[in-house]
């Protein structure tokens, strides 16, 4: 009897911010916007993190010298990068991402894959995507939307920036055949030169050649050229680890010894602790309450209960029981509340178009 693989069609997104410190920078100063600006450089010293893509025209690049950047574009602005800044704005992307699917590979600040093969159309939820990056953030974002990470990955640049590309199973081998071989991620310069004197030059090229041929060139790597060739990549999307524990403590300045001033102290930091859960999108099945007394003892009290707790009442509700529970020994010098046994949250509010899908029209 024959046997069959049979892998399911995924749909797999690639999103990634455009010009992202410099649109950030260009977003927080108005003055800024529509001028070529670096991030990162100075006129003497120091390299480029980010170009706007104003300066981009100039050809001024990512990683180069703020010198060469200036002889390219005098008038280039350079400003200073603000990563807690940039930090904050990739919580909020990933934030949006976790709506649609819990499968996210964020790759650095700016980017991540996406697994979003339970949908109708990647390329519409894709778009819903960048359209609440952009009122969520006001910034703009880009899309590559096919049938694996690499696919994905390429299509992603196509229509930089503010733009998508969708490359469906049945456009992908002809998409490869006509692509030069440097846009292939995982080509680099070396390798690029490498291939051109071998006489490979796009896809089509590289197709042709066996897998035997491919290892005794480059090694390990031959085997995943001779694949991606055929427009196959296997590897999965990897969702980010989900933290052990996310909590807050306080610690005061004067002792406290009555359960009633703990109990305001736990309201504000249930709050607290609400907003840090929601940013990261998560929630948790174990509450915990610390209590540390002036004789530097330690005590924490916990519970497990059956629902992944996300809501700032909810925990204040358990923790108070936690708090009660047991009479303090002490003067208390820190408390703190913490979550664990912790859960994507997942925030179940898909917009019209992936809700109702017209079966016949819609794209992959
Ligand atoms: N970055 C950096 N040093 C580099 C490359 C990038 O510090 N050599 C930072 C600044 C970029 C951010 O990472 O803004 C994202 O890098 P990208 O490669 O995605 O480039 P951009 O987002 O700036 O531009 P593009 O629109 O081409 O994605
Ligand atoms: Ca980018
Ligand atoms: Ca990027």
């Amino acid at each position: 009897m024959e046997e069959f693989t049979v892998t399911e069609q995924r749909k797999i997104i690639h999103i990634d911010m455009d010009a992202f410190f410099a649109s950030v920078e260009q977003l927080d100063h108005p003055e800024l916007r529509g001028k070529p600006i670096a991030v990162g450089g100075s006129s003497s010293r120091g390299v480029v993190a980010a170009a706007s893509y104003e300066a981009r025209v100039y050809g001024v690049r990512s990683a180069m010298s703020g010198i060469v950047a200036k002889k390219l574009c005098p008038h280039l602005i350079f400003t200073k990068p603000r990563f807690e800044r940039y930090k904050d704005i990739s919580k909020q992307i990933q934030g949006i991402f976790l709506e649609y699917t819990s499968m996210v590979e964020p790759l650095s600040l700016d980017e991540a894959f996406l697994d979003v093969s339970g949908y109708p159309s990647a390329t519409l939820i894709a778009e819903e995507i960048r359209s609440k990056i952009k009122i969520e953030t006001g910034l703009t974002a880009s899309a590559g939307i096919s049938i694996n990470k690499f696919l994905s990955k390429i299509a992603s640049d196509w229509n930089k920036p503010d733009g998508q590309k969708t490359l469906p199973p049945g456009d992908v081998s002809k998409f490869l055949e006509s692509l030069d071989v440097k846009k292939f991620h995982g080509i680099g310069k070396k390798t690029k030169l490498k291939m051109y004197q071998l006489g490979i030059f796009n896809g089509k090229d590289l197709k042709k050649q066996t897998e035997d041929f491919l290892n005794f060139h480059f090694g390990k790597a031959g085997k995943y050229y001779y694949e991606v060739a055929r427009g196959v990549h296997n590897s999965p999307v990897k969702p980010q680890r989900i933290p052990k524990s996310v909590g807050v403590e306080r610690t005061f300045e004067k002792n406290l010894s009555s359960e009633l001033f703990l109990v305001e102290k736990l309201e504000s930091l249930a709050d607290q602790l609400e907003k840090r859960l929601l940013k990261n999108k998560l929630s948790g099945k174990t509450i915990t309450l610390k209590i540390k007394y002036s004789d530097f003892k330690q005590q924490t009290r916990s519970k497990t209960g059956n629902l992944y707790l996300s809501n700032k009442d909810l925990i204040l509700e358990r923790v108070k029981d936690l708090l009660y529970q047991e009479e303090l020994s002490n003067s208390v010098r820190l408390i703190g509340i913490s979550l664990s046994s912790l859960n994507t949250l997942r925030v179940e509010n898909k917009t019209k178009l992936s809700k109702k899908p017209s079966q016949l029209s819609l794209p992959f």
